[in-house]
């Protein structure tokens, strides 16, 4: 549903992953059509960039950090200014796939405390085919496990990193359409218990 502000939709997306996956590097293909070989581990990080689909104006705004122990421990403020969640792992790095699972997965849903939350899996570093450790069906079997798309890009050559923001656009207006749903299904036991009472 679009809203009264100055732009028609705003997606507020955070990326979680394990360090040197490629966070930083997703983030500044999309937002300046750049890449960087170098690798700067830096923490908090805040974007904006306006995209036009189809005539829609979209916000995207974009989180990133890696949690250390030096800089404080910023996950936690992340999960709650984010609405659409990145997953990213490595097709090169086996921990980073696992981390997943193991932490970024579990701890935005104890963090979040729900059943669900709109997420998107990604297997980054997709030119690096020789490197490849991680096969394109075990992403797919883990996001069918966590109940998510799955998408495999590079930052490098840009592969599907204009698709995957578009799919973050997609789901954010799929949950707020499942939200609302909810909501009306709501109010209208409500309204039937009311009755109920009158009677
Ligand atoms: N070949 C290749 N290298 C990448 C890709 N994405 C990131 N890198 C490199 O991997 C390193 C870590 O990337 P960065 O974005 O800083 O990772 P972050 O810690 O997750 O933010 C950097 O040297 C990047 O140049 C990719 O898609 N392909
Ligand atoms: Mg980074």
């Amino acid at each position: 549903m679009k809203n009264n502000k100055s732009f028609d939709y705003e997606v507020k997306i955070g990326l979680f992953g394990s360090g040197g996956v490629g966070r930083s590097s997703i983030i500044l293909k999309f937002t300046e059509n750049k890449f960087n070989e170098e690798y700067s581990p830096l923490i908090d990080e805040q974007f904006s960039k306006i995209f036009n689909f189809n005539n829609e104006k979209i916000t995207f705004l974009i989180f990133n950090s890696t949690p250390r122990e030096e800089y404080g421990d910023y996950f936690p403020e992340l999960c709650k200014q984010s609405n659409i969640f990145f997953l990213v792992y490595s097709i090169t790095d086996k921990y980073s796939f696992n981390q997943i699972l193991n932490y970024h997965y579990k701890r935005i849903k104890n963090i979040l405390n729900v059943e669900d939350y709109p997420k998107i899996l990604i297997g980054n570093k997709n030119d690096l085919t020789m490197k490849r450790v991680i096969k394109t069906k075990e992403g797919k079997e883990l996001a069918k496990k966590i109940n998510c798309k799955f998408i495999e890009t590079s930052a490098k050559t840009g592969e599907n990193i204009n698709q995957l923001f578009y799919e973050s656009f997609n789901l954010k207006i799929q949950n707020q359409n499942q939200n609302q749903n909810q909501n009306q299904n709501q109010n209208q036991m409500k309204k039937k218990k009311g009755k109920c009472l009158l009677m």
